[in-house]
């Protein structure tokens, strides 16, 4: 059902976008009835006089958001199955007069979701961290009223990304007959609902569909001085039936200041020099983000421009050697986080008042990079990743999992492909985890890993292939697979709890051992430990803010002296913020080992890892 390229819904001159954010009535499926009833009495059709998406079992609610901690009642938090969603709107009838194609997008629901548009079911998707976009043309009422209604299942099973396990348990002296319970291995909460934004985008008949750029960095010279040389490789995919020699492109680049610097018509797939090319990375200070470059493109058909979008992109290549990732062929060293799309109240519905603190945050900190742990994050991120030039590792949703089947191998191929289509054109973007702590030391994360490193790879031979181990450097089998290798490890926190005099002897050991058998370059990509904002104790113990800040500056001398000898390639703390978690005896009220409060606000080892940072910068 999805559509081939999914390009973020910018408008143009030739694309109109209608957000359908705002209030939408929701329902869950009442407590005594079956998960299926919303689908036999037809909840989607309207003709019915008694529509049945009113009640007790329904409330307004808002898109984008989880539903999960808006109400106060923890049936809602808690619920588990299929929730229905509706919304009445509006379509002018100018649309249907001007011959356009009508999509309507959504930036990700999770985890399964049910389109209908008036009534018809127009399409679905699974996988709840990725946009996509169905077709609604025909199905339309054009200068009157329509109804779009989702029905949205958070189940996750033992083939979804992230898996979770069902529980029937049968002792009825402790369950009721019937009883279910859920336990998930992944440590973030499961929120659900439409997480992003929803538009109906109206398109040209004939439209681009899809367009990828790739870019390369030369240096000439020129006599004395050396000229920066960036090339762009573009293809632009289009909805044209017809014969290839009917189509071609009129394509332009323009600097950040706007001034156009090439104008081409061409061929739909070609190349571009920019000679004196200015380049994405590095940045050198916050002062100065990454810089973007627009490419513009119409699509021109039989002579006649038909439909214009613009795409900014910055111009950097990424590459490797065994100890060092490179942008530009310069060594660089990570030093970030791993974060979470995560928020009071919001849940992981997207809020750019949110999104756009937590980059302010992220330069105040004085990082270069973070890890989208453990899910592909919203497209308005990545956006913006690209803006304040920080580097990305990009991940898909398999967070911890324990089984590698083929089911869930073809799910996680689709996956990847879905992500990779949508950030294929981010100059942030320098690597794709396949997966957080899977539990890769089963014989078969050999093939299972090794699979889906070759389908990356042929899909995007421009950026390196990694994963996150929390096996051992002599038993993981996917790591052979790797172009760099995430380790996490909680020295003092998980393993000798409260024993911060063994961080930096154990931390050395352990990344060495990893890069003396792999020879390829290794990021520290989780360490720290839980501070509960506002507790002190000296000396300090687990929990305070004190001993979050020891833990940090326990690893800093053993990361020095693994960088300074080419054994380090990066180091990320867990996390940049407080987060949720289900409800466990070892998260008081969440996962705590933020470096900002939830209200991203900062605890005291926010200002040691702001001292560390930049003084990093400075230095490497
Ligand atoms: C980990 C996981 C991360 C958890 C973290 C913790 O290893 O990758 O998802 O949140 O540990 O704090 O337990």
């Amino acid at each position: 059902h999805v559509h081939g390229g999914i390009l973020y819904p910018y408008e143009s001159e030739t694309r109109e976008v209608k957000p359908l954010d705002g209030l939408w009535t929701f329902c869950t499926t009442p407590k005594d009835q079956s998960q299926d009833v919303g689908f036999s009495e037809k909840w989607f059709n309207l003709d019915h006089h008694d529509n049945k998406m009113s009640g007790e079992h329904c409330q307004l609610m808002p898109v984008p958001a989880s539903y999960n901690d808006i109400p106060t009642d923890s049936s809602v938090r808690d619920f588990i199955g299929w929730a229905w969603y509706r919304k009445p709107l509006f379509v002018p009838k100018r649309w249907s007069e001007d011959k356009l194609k009508i999509f309507v997008r959504f930036g990700s629901v999770h985890y399964h979701a049910i389109v209908w548009m008036n009534g018809q079911q127009v399409g679905e998707h699974v996988g709840g961290h990725l946009p996509f976009q169905l077709d609604v043309t025909s199905v339309l009422n054009y200068g009157t009223a329509n109804t779009l209604t989702v029905a949205v299942n958070n189940t996750l099973t033992n083939v979804t990304l992230p898996q979770m396990q069902i529980h029937h348990p049968n002792d009825t002296s402790r369950y009721p007959p019937g009883y279910v319970t859920y336990s998930q291995k992944f440590d973030f909460f499961n929120y659900a609902g439409i997480h992003r934004p929803v538009y109906l985008v109206a398109l040209p008949s004939v439209h681009i569909d899809d367009i990828t750029l790739t870019t390369t960095v030369n240096f000439e010279s020129n006599g004395l001085d050396r000229v920066t040389v960036g090339t762009v490789q573009f293809s632009v995919e289009h909805t044209f039936q017809g014969s290839e020699e009917d189509v071609s492109c009129d394509v332009s680049i323009s600097t950040q200041g706007g001034s156009i610097i090439h104008h081409d018509i061409t061929s739909c797939s070609s190349e571009i020099s920019i000679r004196q090319a200015k380049l994405w990375w590095p940045r050198f200070s916050h002062a100065k983000p990454g810089y973007l470059y627009t490419f513009e493109v119409s699509l021109i058909v039989q002579g006649i421009p038909v439909d214009v979008y613009r795409l900014p992109f910055g111009i950097r290549t990424v590459s490797w050697n065994k100890s060092s990732l490179m942008i530009n062929s310069k060594p660089v060293y990570l030093r970030g986080f791993g974060m979470h799309e995560d928020s009071n109240l919001r849940g992981k519905g997207l809020d750019l008042v949110h999104t756009v603190r937590d980059f302010e945050l992220i330069n105040w900190l004085g990082a270069n990079a973070l890890r989208t742990s453990h899910y592909p994050y919203s497209e308005e991120t990545m956006n913006l990743a690209d803006k304040y030039g920080i580097l990305v590792i990009a991940e898909s949703p398999a967070c911890t999992i324990d089984s590698f089947g083929e089911e869930i191998l073809s799910h996680h191929k689709t996956v990847l492909n879905e992500l990779i289509s949508r950030d294929k054109n981010h100059p942030s973007i320098i690597a794709w985890s396949i997966a957080n702590e899977p539990y890769s030391d089963l014989p078969q994360a050999d093939h299972y890993f090794g699979t889906l490193a070759d389908l990356i790879r042929s899909q995007d031979p421009t950026r390196a292939v990694t994963f996150v181990s929390s096996r051992s450097w002599n038993n993981d089998k996917a790591v052979q697979h790797m172009d760099f290798i995430c380790v996490n490890r909680y020295a003092a926190w998980y393993s000798d709890s409260g024993l911060l005099s063994l961080i930096e002897r154990q931390t050395v050991e352990e990344l060495k051992a990893w890069h003396d058998r792999w020879q390829r370059p290794i990021v520290m990509s989780e360490y720290g430990a839980g501070s509960l904002s506002g507790f002190h104790k000296l000396p300090a113990v687990m929990w305070t803010e004190d001993y979050q800040v020891l833990t940090l500056h326990k690893h800093f001398p053993a990361f020095d002296y693994l960088r300074l000898n080419g054994l380090l390639a990066g180091e990320m703390i867990w996390n940049f913020a407080d987060f949720n978690t289900p409800q466990e005896y070892i998260r008081p009220g969440g996962c705590m080992k933020g470096l900002m409060t939830r209200e991203r606000q900062p605890k005291a080892a926010a200002h040691l890892a702001r001292w560390r940072y930049w003084k990093l910068a400075q230095n490497t």
